[in-house]
């Protein structure tokens, strides 16, 4: 999806001017995907724009850092006031934002410990990443024929950058082949994620999604719906699904900060009923959650 420019990035400590927000072509990161980064948004509420969970965004920032050995030079605070003066500087009532840290220009080779740290957040404008109508139509899934890396090759449970090679060649392939989004197996064969969602499915009243041993992201978003879904009176828990739970789903979505709560039509061909009423109900539910429109989730809305 094209990048509507801002006015300002913040890197490295200043808000700098959209285009001079610029690294070297030997960016350690650039040559060796050794990065961590963020997907986060805020959106417009009453009281002026909030970030979503951005805490959470934050400490997860500085957790995949430390199971990749890198350490940020600024504290979870310091970046939560960073992220809110990006988007203040914007003016925008609504945006994507993307905190990255990666290795600096200096130092080449493998070796990452003498490499320097920077650390940007951008933000844009940025719409439905699965379409405007993935809640009502839903999208349309197909197994990918590439297996989501096993915890001892890239650990999925850090967002680094190099991991999303794995994840952009899921969803070209499925794209390529008519498909919206790829459902990723694990190397055991059961389910994983999306290429940048976590999956759920419903069945016989239970919502389940797999847990971070399969291979997932610890999403946030995956957390909020446990949560809302819990409010509304479903039980949902992790646990394992294999690729015919997912053929054989009462309902299924997907979920993530881009994508939100998107439906899930068919999975490789199998129809599955779509929008089903626990996909409907969580969907409206998240919209309001992260608009500060329901008072049970308003503490996390973080104003800007
Ligand atoms: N799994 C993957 C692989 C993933 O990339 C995301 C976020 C999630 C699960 C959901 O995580 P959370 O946002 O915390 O609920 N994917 C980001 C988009 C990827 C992209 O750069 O494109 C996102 O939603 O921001």
């Amino acid at each position: 999806m094209p990048i509507t420019p801002t006015p300002k990035i913040w890197m490295n400590g200043e808000l700098v001017d959209w285009e001079k927000a610029q690294v070297h072509v030997l960016t350690h990161t650039l040559h060796y995907g050794t990065g961590v980064f963020e997907g986060i948004r805020a959106y417009a509420t009453a009281d002026g724009p909030a970030v979503f969970r951005l805490t959470e965004h934050i400490e997860r920032l500085h957790r995949s850092a430390h199971i990749l050995g890198m350490e940020l030079p600024y504290t979870v605070d310091e970046l939560i006031t960073a992220t809110k003066e990006t988007v203040a500087s914007t003016g925008l009532d609504s945006c994507y934002i993307r905190p990255i840290a990666y290795l600096g220009y200096g130092e080449m080779g493998l070796n990452t410990i003498p490499c320097s740290v920077d650390v940007a957040i951008a933000c844009w404008p940025w719409g439905a990443y699965l379409g405007d109508d993935a809640v009502e139509v839903g999208v349309r899934l197909k197994t990918s024929s590439w297996t989501r890396h096993d915890h001892n090759t890239m650990p999925p449970a850090a967002k680094t950058t190099g991991n999303y090679v794995n994840s952009s060649l899921a969803k070209v392939e499925a794209l390529k082949a008519g498909y919206d989004e790829a459902v990723m197996l694990a190397p055991n064969g059961l389910v994983a994620e999306c290429s940048g969602e976590n999956i759920f499915v419903s069945r016989n009243g239970v919502l389940l999604t797999p847990p971070l041993s399969a291979g997932a992201l610890e999403g946030i978003t995956q957390n909020t719906v446990m949560t809302i879904a819990r409010d509304l009176g479903y039980e949902t828990r992790c646990d394992n699904l294999a690729r015919s739970d997912l053929y054989i789903a009462d309902e299924a979505f997907v979920v993530g900060t881009a994508a939100e709560v998107s439906s899930v039509n068919s999975v490789d061909d199998r129809s599955i009923p779509c929008p089903g009423p626990a996909t409907r109900a969580i969907a409206e539910t998240y919209a309001a959650a992260v608009t500060a429109a329901d008072p049970r989730y308003r503490h996390w809305c973080e104003h800007v």
